[in-house]
């Protein structure tokens, strides 16, 4: 039998072949044109990025090589029993163009569990950081405490031939996957379990492992982490931690560095930190209500406060998106299905119900619909993950899946040190301010 990275070896050739055909016939093909505006407006609707992972669509939502949630719900391995995609399925689909069979996931799943050895310096390193630390700054001082291990750096200064940079990057991206869960769960058991650490299952899969360090056995809870470590991997290359990911990988920073450099992005409140932010709004909001249920009055008149108060509603609005998230409406499936009298979901229906109509009157925010943090806070809280400020370290971890893959595409494609010009308001207005 195969192994995957000789698998993946075979890919690479007639992929490099397909791009280099194609920049050849249509390299000088004009695409799009940018406007002043885009310059000052944090470049959206540019096209600028090759991420060949993931696709989002404004009205649809993200697809996965062409895959949307819904079908991989359908198409993807599930757990023996379970009815959610095994993250190992969506991982493998990004990096291989192909949707892995129930063989194929438990390989990765396996060839995982055999990486995740953690080196103790790390959580050494963990372990010196005051307990306020926030868990989005112990999860990055730990990758960076891994970066120990990297085999890109040594193979680098070993002189390795650049048609050969993804082998180590392949290595790299594995083991960090493979090792991120069990740092995740190491700081969430410091922080909020007196450090009663929990060894790991490596007859589980990835998430479920995950779920068992963290110290959740319920299978419930599994099949949840498994969703959501499935629909949180990628959403196409322009946000601000793919992005960073792909733009520090660049410079030819390994593995851990570049996703290091990324999660200091997804901890940004208008990025992946807004999970834990709706909670606390939420809370405040009931707070100051005096607890219960509110009605939709009590919560559009909470929204206008917020909006009055010069702050942003989390959870809701989007860069691209038009439309509601479609990984808002899985998770919203799930807790209709497990939890349909749970009192937060209440709340987040019916916040739902009344946020977009306030964002809309408002006549600046282009998407008034809620996003994929709008849901998964509740969904965390009902099997007792609490402590909404480890939020962003799940999401974190998901986000490996994706972005590690793209590392690895860019490897292998060879693509270049990223370097966009910029110019200045001055010269700008030089050049075309006369008209
Ligand atoms: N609440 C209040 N105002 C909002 C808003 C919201 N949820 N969404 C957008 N706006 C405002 C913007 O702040 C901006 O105001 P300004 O002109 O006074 O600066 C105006 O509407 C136009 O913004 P936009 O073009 O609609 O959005 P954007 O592309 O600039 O920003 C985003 C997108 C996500 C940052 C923004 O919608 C937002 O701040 N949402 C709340 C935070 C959040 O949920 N972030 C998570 C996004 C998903 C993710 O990355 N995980």
């Amino acid at each position: 039998m195969q192994r995957l990275k000789e698998l993946f070896s075979e890919k690479i050739e007639s992929t490099q072949k397909e791009v280099k055909d194609f920049i050849a016939a249509h390299g000088d093909t004009v695409i799009g044109e940018i406007k002043i505006s885009q310059l000052y407006g944090g470049m959206r609707g540019m096209q600028a990025l090759i991420t060949e992972t993931s696709k989002l669509d404004p009205a649809e939502g993200i697809r996965f090589r062409g895959y949307s949630i819904p079908e991989l719900q359908e198409k993807l391995p599930k757990y023996p029993g379970g009815e959610q995609p095994l993250p190992e399925g969506i991982f493998y689909l990004m990096l291989y163009n192909e949707l892995p069979d129930d063989d194929t996931v438990r390989r990765v799943s396996n060839n995982w569990a055999r990486r995740a050895q953690i080196p103790p310096h790390v959580f050494k390193v963990i372990d010196a950081l005051p307990m306020h630390t926030h868990p989005m700054t112990q999860f990055v001082v730990g990758i960076m405490a891994l970066r120990t291990e990297s085999e890109f750096k040594k193979a680098y200064r070993n002189g390795i031939n650049k048609s050969e940079y993804w082998e180590p990057t392949y290595e790299d991206a594995m083991n960090l996957i493979a090792r991120l869960p069990r740092v995740a769960a190491y700081i969430y058991r410091r922080m909020y379990h007196n450090g009663d650490h929990i060894e790991p299952d490596p007859s589980l899969d990835w998430s479920g492992n995950f779920a068992h360090m963290l110290g959740f056995d319920n299978e419930e809870f599994h099949e949840l982490l498994r969703l959501y470590m499935t629909i949180h991997v990628d959403h196409e290359g322009g946000n601000v931690s793919a992005h960073t990911i792909h733009l520090v990988g660049s410079a030819l920073s390994d593995a851990y560095q570049s996703f290091a450099a990324g999660m200091n992005g997804l901890a940004g409140p208008l990025h992946g930190l807004a999970n834990q932010e709706v909670i606390r709004w939420i809370f405040a909001m009931r707070d100051e209500l005096g607890g219960g249920l509110p009605s939709k009055e009590q919560i559009a008149n909470y929204v206008r406060q917020t909006l009055n108060d010069g702050k942003v509603v989390p959870g809701f609005g989007h860069a691209v998106l038009r439309k509601t998230d479609p990984r808002y409406t899985a998770q919203r499936d799930f807790a209709q299905k497990h939890m349909p009298h749970d009192d937060l979901f209440q709340i987040v229906s019916r916040v739902y119900e009344v946020v977009p109509e306030i964002l809309q009157e408002t006549g600046k925010v282009k998407n008034p619909w809620p996003n994929v943090d709008a849901h998964s806070g509740q969904l965390l809280m009902h099997y007792g993950l609490t402590q909404y400020d480890f939020y962003t370290v799940l999401f974190g971890v998901s986000r490996s899946l994706g972005t590690l893959a793209s590392l690895i595409w860019d490897r292998a494609l060879g693509f270049p040190l990223e370097r966009p010009g910029s110019t200045t308001t001055e010269l700008l207005k030089e050049q075309y301010g006369k008209k």
